[in-house]
């Protein structure tokens, strides 16, 4: 596995555009069935109320914006929407709770009885719960999680400009966690945060050094939420988009691409780039966690249009050839 370094990934990331994307369709074919997508769904399990200050987020108490708080949801609700999602060719849940972190409560079991619940009916289940420690990744684990959410957001360098309740550290050391549980990764980012090239890149190579690297890698497009502070941030460049994807495909072949928030502001055609470049997988559903995303039957019709399908649940490589 190749260990690269800041410099390297800037050029890549700086290539001219057709070129980044050939280079990176020829990897995603390598290491990639073409055409094939996954279609993950979402769900806001606990919405708002949130105590951190995540710059990008609705759901920050702190900030004023439409976002109206949801206690935690029940198992049978959380249960009819994982039918639903199956029903609709999803072979991924995201569970996420706006939480800074988990507690050994209620809240927490019955969290476990969701990820049972969604586990049984053959899903790959992922959840989002804010930071967590070692025996709550194996309690995780134990429940039939497949994937921990955590994303590292930008570089270690911009990360203080975007959230000051936690640092870095934190976030590494959950994704830590998470792995000494025995379960995949799933980190991130955003982009269009105000954010410089080099942060893009800084935020690829903290993905890059991991050990085992992470097996998933979404990648978000600000959605600019009114009353954020990034209320006014104008939108990325779906060149931009395209960009990272092809040098995420690049700097982390074998992992899968999400091409995750802000598909409501691209075409059928900008989105098809992105799946050229490397992106594996979307969101489906009208709603991400709070702010809104393609109807379902259009992004069928696109599937149709583009001849994608769908991706089965648990038919990743092996963990290991990720070290
Ligand atoms: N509270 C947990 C945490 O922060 O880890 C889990 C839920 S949080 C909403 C999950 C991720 O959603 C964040 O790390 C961020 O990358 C993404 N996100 C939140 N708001 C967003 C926005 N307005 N646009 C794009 N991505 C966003
Ligand atoms: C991720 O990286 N993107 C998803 C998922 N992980 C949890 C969340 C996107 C949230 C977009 C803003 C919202 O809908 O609140
Ligand atoms: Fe809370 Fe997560 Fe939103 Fe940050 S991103 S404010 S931790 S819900």
């Amino acid at each position: 596995m190749k260990n690269w370094t800041k410099q390297e990934i800037l050029e890549v990331y700086n290539t001219p555009l057709m070129e980044l994307i050939y280079k990176a369709a020829e990897t995603h074919k390598q290491f990639h069935t073409v055409g094939e997508v996954q279609v993950s769904s979402l769900l806001s399990i606990k919405t708002g109320g949130c105590p951190e200050d995540c710059a990008y987020c609705p759901q920050a108490a702190r900030y004023h914006t439409e976002v109206k708080v949801h206690k935690l949801m029940d198992v049978a609700e959380v249960t009819v929407a994982a039918d639903n999602a199956k029903a609709g060719g999803a072979s991924r849940m995201c569970l996420g709770a706006a939480w800074r972190e988990v507690r050994d409560n209620k809240d927490f079991d019955k969290v476990l009885d969701m990820v049972k619940t969604i586990n049984s009916k053959g899903l790959e289940v992922c959840a989002t719960l804010g930071m967590v420690t070692e025996d709550q990744a194996k309690r995780l684990a134990e429940a039939g999680l497949y994937a921990y959410n955590h994303n590292l957001d930008t570089s270690e360098e911009n990360y203080n400009n975007i959230i000051s309740t936690r640092n870095y550290d934190d976030r590494l050391n959950t994704i830590k966690n998470v792995r000494k549980a025995g379960l995949t990764v799933c980190s991130g980012g955003i982009i269009g945060m105000g954010e410089k090239a080099e942060d893009r890149v800084g935020m690829l190579y903290a993905l890059s050094i991991l050990r085992p690297q992470p097996e998933s890698v979404p990648i978000n497009a600000l959605v600019a939420v009114e009353g954020t502070p990034l209320e006014d941030q104008p939108p990325v460049p779906i060149w931009d988009m395209v960009r990272m994807i092809a040098t995420t495909r690049i700097v982390l072949p074998r992992t899968a691409v999400r091409l995750s928030a802000g598909r409501m502001s691209m075409s059928m055609e900008g989105q098809a780039l992105c799946f050229m470049a490397g992106a594996n997988s979307i969101f489906a559903g009208d709603k991400l966690l709070t702010t809104p995303n393609p109807e379902y039957n259009q992004d069928m019709e696109m599937f149709k249009t583009l001849g994608l399908t769908p991706k089965k649940a648990f038919s990743d490589k092996l963990t290991e050839e990720l070290i």
